[in-house]
């Protein structure tokens, strides 16, 4: 069967699932989201990876419609923590570069949260470097609709893309991602710890906030803190994992 075909067929026999990876304010040790990974069960493949998929779904026009499960998905799960009685938790979604500039993608959003009682300000939409600058006018137009109802975005695998500083500054991102492959060893690598700061003085100047991605050693998150970096996320802290190992986690963290 082709990827294609198994991945249709994924949607109505359910093989997604949403993970959760916290993200942590350094300053506090507390977890102030997640951030929401899809994963597919495939029955004749086993674990599939997003890194596989993603891009079959894209050239297809699967895309679309994986991208609206997942984001019904992470407004259900909100909806079940609330029923649950868990604290608000903050979820920050994925979303592809078609799903992105699909006009109707604002009010399929606005409608979510009014089915599913979401606060819009628990929703945070993901969007990498590429998405954004590919049509940075249209894009303009759309991050502004949706920070109108709410919605933060952020801006994913920060520095691996080719930012315009021009448009960067238009655009009404509330966060930067700082790509993992900057965050490696920080502490020992000199380029490195040179492009984080950098990033982070862009950012101030922006008027954006940062979440550094991909910290696995107690070295990068003590230079990480020391270079004024509050919110992090990574394998030190927590592995993307499912809603009930989410809630195990909570209550052991700390
Ligand atoms: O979780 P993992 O490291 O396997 O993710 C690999 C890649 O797949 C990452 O770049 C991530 O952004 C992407 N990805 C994970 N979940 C989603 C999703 O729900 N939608 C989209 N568009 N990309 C996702
Ligand atoms: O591109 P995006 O940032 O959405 O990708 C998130 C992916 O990064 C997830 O699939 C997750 O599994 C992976 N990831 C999260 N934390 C770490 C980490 O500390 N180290 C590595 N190598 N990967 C990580
Ligand atoms: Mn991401
Ligand atoms: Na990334």
């Amino acid at each position: 069967l082709k990827l294609e075909e198994a991945l249709r067929r994924a949607l109505v026999r359910s093989e997604f699932q949403l993970y959760y990876q916290p993200q942590i304010d350094l300053q506090t040790g507390l977890m102030t989201g997640v951030e929401a990974l899809i994963r597919w069960n495939c029955p004749e493949r086993g674990l599939v990876s997003p890194t596989v998929f993603i891009p079959v779904a894209e050239e297809t026009n699967l895309i679309s419609m994986i991208g609206w499960w997942v984001l019904e998905e992470a407004c259900r799960q909100q909806a079940s923590w609330r029923a649950a009685g868990i604290p608000p938790i903050k979820v920050a979604v994925n979303v592809s570069g078609r799903q992105f500039l699909n006009t109707a993608l604002v009010e399929c959003i606005s409608d979510l949260l009014r089915q599913y009682e979401v606060e819009p300000s628990l929703l945070e939409i993901e969007l990498t470097e590429s998405t954004v600058m590919a049509e940075p006018e249209k894009a303009i137009e759309q991050l502004t609709r949706l920070r109108e109802i709410g919605i933060q975005v952020s801006v994913d695998d920060f520095g691996t893309g080719y930012s315009s500083l021009s448009y960067l500054k238009r655009l009404p991102l509330s966060t930067i991602k700082v790509d993992r492959s900057f965050v490696r060893d920080v502490n020992s690598q000199s380029d490195n710890a040179a492009i984080v700061s950098a990033i982070l003085g862009l950012a101030d100047a922006l008027d954006m906030s940062i979440v550094a991605e991909g910290v696995e050693t107690e070295g990068e998150e003590t230079h990480l803190r020391d270079a004024g970096c509050i919110k992090v996320q990574g394998f030190r802290y927590a592995q993307p994992m499912p809603a009930e190992k989410l809630r195990d986690w909570m209550i052991s963290y700390r």
